[in-house]
């Protein structure tokens, strides 16, 4: 069983962030704030209390958290994940188990009558004694690796103890909120500002944007046929004209001096791979991929010229065809 850390010092940043933004930027680490938390009530079971300024943890009330990792590349590597939370007052101690939650819910809308399910095996636990206050930790990085691969979908997670009584601070308040912080490595086709972009055009250059990575340091880069990853698979053959190396920043960002692929390119779907161990093989954990954006399985699309031309014609024909329907909603609204 985990031991929990109450962080008595936590840098400044941390007491910041969870309430000003859903997460800070900082080259493959970040600090992401709760977009949903709420507690149940046994007792008040028609009662919601996504609002409150505590989630109240102990034999008749569970909390539940929710953070949205989508902005992080379904191909990167979680290095790692902690779920921290800030402990008002321990009045009772005990341990406090974190369970992925398998149905969507809302804070608005949450109570004991209608709270999501969970699974059946915690995802981790932390111990706390009574009067301990401060950050309390649990290390969810395998789960969330999960999340961003889409191997499980990301509801959140509840938070329940047999013995514990627990009071914690929710993101209503303006100071130690609850932070997932989370480290990755991560590949992205991208333009020449490094703005990713998944559809090419035959005459464009193809980037690529990365963080994450050791400093300084150069890597294996892939570009190559879209591929389905399976571990241990090795790498297949690069394209002709790509890149075989790129090299990183002091920050662990990846440099982008020039494009991964220069034009003029052939149509088709790609992928990318760094190979981060440099053997030649597909390591799932360590490598990490630009994957399944695009094209159901690819990283990015060379799209031939006339096809691109036809794909404009069809957006602005779904375009207009929308702003018909809505006039026509306007005109004949339905009834309920
Ligand atoms: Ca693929
Ligand atoms: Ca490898
Ligand atoms: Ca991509």
């Amino acid at each position: 069983m985990k031991k929990p850390k109450t962080i008595a010092l936590l840098m400044p940043l941390l007491l910041l962030i969870g309430a000003l933004t859903p997460y800070f930027a900082h080259a493959g680490y970040e600090y992401i704030g709760a977009d949903n938390d709420a507690y149940v009530d046994m007792n008040k079971a028609q009662t919601n209390y996504g609002g409150a300024e505590y989630i109240y943890i102990n034999a008749t009330c569970n909390g539940l958290i929710h953070f949205a990792v989508d902005f992080i590349p379904s191909g990167a590597v979680v290095t790692s994940a902690t779920l921290n939370l800030y402990f008002k007052e321990v009045e009772h101690g005990g341990s406090i188990y974190v369970y992925r939650i398998t149905k969507s819910w809302w804070e608005g809308s949450v109570k004991w009558s209608n709270q999501p399910p969970h699974e059946t095996s915690a995802t981790a636990s932390a111990t706390v004694a009574a009067g301990d206050v401060g950050w309390v930790t649990w290390d969810v990085t395998a789960e969330v690796q999960e999340f961003v691969s889409g191997a499980k979908k990301n509801f959140g997670w509840k938070l329940i103890t047999d013995d514990g009584n627990v009071t914690v601070r929710t993101k209503e308040q303006s100071s130690n909120c609850p932070t997932l912080e989370v480290a990755f490595r991560s590949i992205e086709s991208c333009d020449a500002e490094g703005n990713e972009k998944d559809i090419f055009q035959l005459t464009d250059d193809v980037w690529a944007t990365g963080e994450g990575f050791e400093a300084s340091t150069s890597y294996p880069i892939y570009v190559v046929s879209d591929a389905a990853w399976t571990d241990g698979m090795h790498i297949p053959d690069s394209v002709s004209g790509t890149i075989s190396t790129v090299y990183t920043e002091e920050n662990g960002v990846i440099m982008r001096q020039t494009p991964v692929w220069n034009h003029p390119l052939t149509p088709g779907k790609y992928d990318i791979v760094i190979d981060v161990n440099s053997n030649g093989v597909y390591d799932s954990g360590i490598d990490v991929l630009d994957d399944n954006d695009i094209q159901v399985t690819a990283g990015f699309f060379v799209i031939p010229e006339y096809a691109f031309g036809a794909l404009i014609s069809l957006a602005a024909c779904f375009a207009a065809f929308a702003v018909f329907k809505s006039r026509l909603n306007l005109l004949h609204p339905k009834l309920c």
